[in-house]
């Protein structure tokens, strides 16, 4: 497989969801700026839906894949690998980049956060809890992933 081509396509993959984000917060403006055009300026539904569409935490959804029974993932060509795991709690999950970029781990809500992880670097988690952990890289914010931690 040609990394660099895979790369290519992730890029324009997100870029295309971007825009598709933004069209969708453009129209819901339109519809704003509609409904307010008798009693108001209509000027400022726009500015916040634009800045809302390119928040990193505007996360996409992790693939409905089936979980994959594992405590190793691995970020390559852009994707997190299984893109959704099952773990008992307690469990330490390892996320090694094997990308030449750097990425992060990071959960919405910062209960777990990487840092940078550079190439052929590891972050490991311990999860104290069960629950669903949805999580992206904040450089790349369409790079998602999913953790279900369950009892044991
Ligand atoms: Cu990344």
């Amino acid at each position: 497989m040609d990394a660099s081509w895979w790369r290519t396509m992730t890029r324009i993959e997100g870029w295309i969801r971007r825009v598709t984000r933004s069209a969708r917060g453009g129209a819901i403006a339109l519809g704003f700026a509609i409904a307010l055009s008798g009693c108001g300026p209509v000027g400022v539904a726009d500015g916040t839906h634009g800045h809302r569409a390119d928040t990193p935490m505007a996360v996409i959804a992790p693939p409905a894949v089936t979980p994959v029974a594992t405590t190793v993932v691995v970020v390559e060509n852009f994707t997190f690998t299984p893109p959704v795991i099952t773990v008992p709690v307690g469990a330490t999950v390892t996320f090694t980049n094997q990308d030449i970029e750097q990425h992060t781990v990071t959960t919405r809500d910062k209960t777990f956060d990487s840092g940078v992880v550079a190439n052929g670097e590891a972050y490991t988690y311990t999860f104290p809890q069960t629950g669903t952990y949805d999580y992206i890289c904040v450089i790349h914010p369409e790079v998602v992933g999913r953790v279900l931690v369950s009892a044991p």
